[in-house]
C-alpha cells in the first residue's frame, strides 16, 4: 500500500509541474471569473432589474400611444443613439444615391425568378461609395409582392453557385482569384432562395462589407466617410449604424419598384447583422416586418443578463461597431440605463420575430426570449399580442402572435427551418 502510494507520488517532474499548473488555472478561473467572461451557467446570472419599458426617465408612467410615441419613443431612441449605436448624422440626407441595373435574367431559377443586379452608387462631397444589390423577383405574381431585404455577409456570390452572379465590390478588390472565400455559393445554405420565391416573395441582398468593411479601421472606407462628424466622438456611429443607414438604402430603391408592394417590406438579419436589423427597424418605419436571427449580445439579448457574450468582449473584439460609449459598460451592464427590450419595443406596432438557437449559448437564447417578452408592454400599448409567458417555448415549436419566436435546435446559423418559420410569420402579417 505505502508503496503504491509512493509510487503514485513518485511522477516525473515535468508531469508533477504541468498538474500544478493544471490546478492553479482552474482555481484562477473560478476566483477569477473576470467582469468581461462569458458566463454559461444560469445560477451565475446576477439579480438584475430591467428598466421598465413604459417609464419614462423622469418617472412619468405611460399609459397611452399618444405619450409613447411623443415622449417615451423618442427618449429610448437618443437614449440607444447615444449609448449604443450612435447618432446617425443629418448629413447623411443629402448623400445622393443613383442605380444602376447591371446585369439582369428573366429566367432565372429555371424561370420561376428575375434575377437583378443593381449597383447603388453613394456620393457626397466628391466622396463616392458602391454596393452591388442581387435581387430575385418572382416571374409569378398576383399584384405586387412583398420583399425581403438582408445582408449578406460573404458577398453575392456566396448566395447561390451561379455563375452570372457579379462580386461584390468588396470581393472584387481581393488580389488573389483562388482565395476560398471568393468560392461560389459558399453560404447558400443560409438563403432559402427557391423557397422565398416560390411563396411569393422577393429577396433584396447585399454584401456588408460594401457599405462598412467589418474590420477595425474600416471607417475610412465605409459610408461613414460620406459625411463630417456630428456628434461628441463617444456618440459617434461606426458599424452597426451605417448597416442599418446601407440597409434603408436598400429600401428605399424597393419602394420605386412597381412589383414591390412598399407596405410589406420585411427585414432579416443575422447575428451581427440581426443587431443592424432591430436597429434598422427602430429607426425607419417602412419595415413593417423586422426579423432577429441569432442577433444576441447588442441586438436581441439583454445585457444584463450577463450571460454568454458581454459587453466588455464585444466592445473589445469588435471597436468598430457600436458607439464609442457604449464600451464603457463593459463589467459594468447593471449601469446601463436601458437593455435590449427596450430596442424591441421601438418596433412596435410593426411585427417583430426573434429567434434563437438551441446550442447558440454565446448569443444567449433565454435573453433573446426574455427581451421578447419584456417588449410586449409596447405591444399591448396598441391592443397587440407579443409574447405572454416568461417561459420560453419547446425547442421547435414557434409562437406567432404580432411578436414571433422560436428556438430551434443546432447552431449559431440561417437554416431552412428559420426561413420556413419567417415565411409563415409574414404570411400571417401581411394576411396572405
Ligand atoms: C461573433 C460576435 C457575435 C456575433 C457573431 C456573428 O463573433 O461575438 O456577437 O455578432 O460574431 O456576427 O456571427
Amino acid at each position: 500500500m505505502k508503496h503504491h502510494s509512493s509510487s503514485v507520488i513518485q511522477l516525473p517532474p515535468s508531469f508533477r509541474c504541468f498538474v500544478l499548473i493544471m490546478a492553479l488555472l482552474s482555481v484562477m478561473s473560478v476566483v477569477a471569473q473576470g467582469p468581461n467572461e462569458a458566463n454559461y451557467d444560469e445560477a451565475r446570472v446576477p439579480q438584475y432589474v430591467l428598466p421598465d419599458v413604459l417609464t419614462c426617465a423622469d418617472g412619468t408612467v405611460v399609459t397611452s400611444v399618444r405619450a409613447w410615441e411623443r415622449h417615451r419613443r423618442p427618449e429610448l431612441m437618443a437614449m440607444l443613439a447615444s449609448l449604443e449605436y450612435g447618432f446617425t448624422p443629418k448629413g447623411m440626407k443629402n448623400v445622393r444615391m443613383s442605380h444602376q441595373l447591371v446585369k439582369e435574367n428573366r429566367e432565372a431559377l429555371d424561370g420561376l425568378a428575375t434575377m437583378q443586379q443593381v449597383q447603388l452608387t453613394f456620393s457626397r462631397g466628391g466622396v463616392t461609395r458602391e454596393a452591388l444589390m442581387l435581387v430575385f423577383i418572382p416571374n409569378v405574381r398576383k399584384g405586387r409582392v412583398p420583399v425581403i431585404v438582408g445582408y449578406n455577409f460573404r458577398g453575392n456570390h456566396s448566395v447561390m453557385e451561379n455563375e452570372e452572379i457579379l462580386y461584390s465590390p468588396y470581393f472584387q478588390q481581393l488580389p488573389n482569384r483562388e482565395d476560398p472565400v471568393l468560392k461560389r455559393g459558399n453560404q447558400s445554405s443560409r438563403w432559402a432562395v427557391r423557397d422565398i420565391v416560390k411563396r411569393g416573395y422577393a429577396l433584396v441582398t447585399m454584401c456588408y462589407q460594401d457599405i462598412f468593411p467589418d474590420v477595425a479601421d474600416g471607417g475610412p472606407r465605409s459610408v461613414t466617410a460620406l459625411c463630417d462628424a456630428e456628434s461628441e466622438p463617444g456618440t459617434a456611429w461606426q458599424a452597426l449604424g451605417a448597416w442599418a443607414w446601407g440597409s434603408s438604402r436598400m429600401a428605399d430603391w424597393v419602394v420605386k419598384q412597381r412589383w414591390a408592394n412598399k407596405h410589406q417590406l420585411v427585414i432579416m438579419g443575422h447575428s451581427r447583422q440581426g443587431k443592424a436589423a432591430l436597429w434598422a427597424g427602430a429607426q425607419d418605419k417602412r419595415f413593417a416586418v423586422v426579423i432577429s436571427n441569432d442577433s444576441g449580445c447588442g441586438g436581441a439579448a439583454l445585457s444584463k443578463r450577463e450571460f454568454g457574450e458581454r459587453v466588455g468582449q464585444i466592445t473589445r473584439s469588435f471597436p468598430h461597431w457600436f458607439c464609442p460609449n457604449f464600451s464603457r459598460y463593459g463589467g459594468r451592464e447593471q449601469e446601463l440605463p436601458f437593455d435590449q427590450h427596450e430596442l424591441l419595443a421601438l418596433i412596435a406596432p410593426r411585427h417583430l420575430y426573434v429567434a434563437s438557437a438551441v446550442e447558440d449559448r454565446w448569443a444567449d437564447p433565454h435573453g433573446e426570449y426574455l427581451a421578447a417578452y419584456h417588449a410586449s408592454p409596447v405591444f399591448a400599448l396598441y391592443g397587440l399580442k407579443g409574447l405572454s409567458s416568461p417561459d420560453m417555448p419547446a425547442v421547435n415549436a414557434p409562437i406567432m402572435n404580432h411578436v414571433g419566436y422560436h428556438i430551434r435546435e443546432g447552431i449559431h446559423d440561417v437554416t431552412d427551418y428559420d426561413w420556413a418559420c419567417y415565411l409563415d410569420f409574414c404570411d400571417k402579417a401581411f394576411g396572405r
